[in-house]
């Protein structure tokens, strides 16, 4: 990584998160370009509005064609995960050699997809507890202080991570590193199983799979058979882990609709396939049952638009 103070950003999506990030690079003085999957006919501009508990606040925000030609040196990809390798394939001409590439979703799989369309880039996950949700297109409200964990992808290059967390420091948004992202986007991945797919199948918030009986019972059951299989899968310590990790979550987001509620909500296609399913076939291939599972999954995707 260079030593530019203010490198360009590009960010590819235009979610809660893509505004969010947008906005906060923006505001530290970073130049930033929104990578538009519809080509604007040049660069174009879009107000950009980050509404704080402080304070509101307008950036003029650069969209920028896919095919722009520039190499692209840091690139934020905030798609939904099943549109990570579609949006990603088309960039990789302009991927430059060692560039920064951090991917910002839920679940797994999708991580080795990016490793192969972009060889050369340097790849990162991030994890985020920002609470973020868009009021009206690029305008986006900052609704939840947390912080986000970058980690070098497949393995952890400290000294690079580093740099890049404190380019991303400037932000002012708490950016915490770690040697280990497997872990974490396991540990993640166990939360998003227990917690996504039975909140979108019930249609209810995070805290009512805590609140009413039944549903806690079928929350409880779900976090057993998720345990069983990271247990088959050698991943003990985490094994261990997932029903308090999963409650924890599920209490302190009590309010919150799944981001696969909402989704579904929104008549889109959810990250079912990088979240239950990727654990599905985890463990089919091990030989572990996962029938609560496989049912969620199916449901999911009986319920998502054709
Ligand atoms: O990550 C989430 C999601 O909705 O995708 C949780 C942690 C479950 C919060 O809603």
């Amino acid at each position: 990584m260079t030593a530019n103070p203010a490198p360009t950003w590009h960010i590819l999506g235009s979610g809660s998160m893509a505004c969010l990030w947008s906005a906060y690079l923006l505001a530290s003085g970073h130049t930033v370009r929104m990578i538009r999957r519809e080509p604007p006919p040049r660069a174009e501009y879009h107000e950009l509005v980050l509404e704080t508990a402080a304070a509101v606040r307008e950036f003029q925000l650069t969209l920028e064609a896919r095919d722009a030609g520039d190499p692209l040196t840091r690139l934020l990809v905030c798609t939904k995960a099943h549109e990570v390798s579609g949006a990603l394939r088309p960039l990789a001409p302009r991927i430059a050699t060692d560039a920064c590439v951090v991917l910002l979703q839920n679940g797994i799989g999708f991580q080795d997809e990016a490793a192969r369309i972009a060889p050369r880039a340097q790849l990162y996950c991030a994890l985020t507890t920002e609470g973020a949700y868009l009021k009206a297109p690029f305008r986006v409200r900052h609704a939840g202080i947390g912080h986000t964990l970058v980690g070098g992808y497949p393995a952890g290059d400290l000294t690079r991570t580093g740099q890049l967390a404190t380019e991303l420091r400037a932000t002012g948004l708490e950016i915490r590193v770690t040697t280990a992202i497997d872990s974490a986007l396991w540990r993640k991945l166990a939360v998003n199983c227990a917690i996504n797919p039975l909140s979108a199948a019930h249609g209810c918030s995070n805290g009512a799979l805590l609140d009413e009986p039944a549903r806690h019972a079928e929350f409880l059951a779900l976090c057993r058979e998720i345990s069983a299989i990271l247990q088959g899968l050698g991943r003990n310590e985490l094994a261990l882990e997932v029903e308090a990790d999963a409650t924890a979550v599920a209490r302190a987001t009590a309010h919150n609709r799944s981001s696969m509620l909402q989704d579904l909500d929104a008549g889109k296609r959810t990250e079912i396939e990088y979240i239950t399913g990727f654990l599905c076939r985890q463990a089919h291939l091990a030989g572990i049952a996962s029938p609560r599972n496989d049912a969620l999954y199916a449901r999911i995707r009986a319920l998502e638009p054709a």
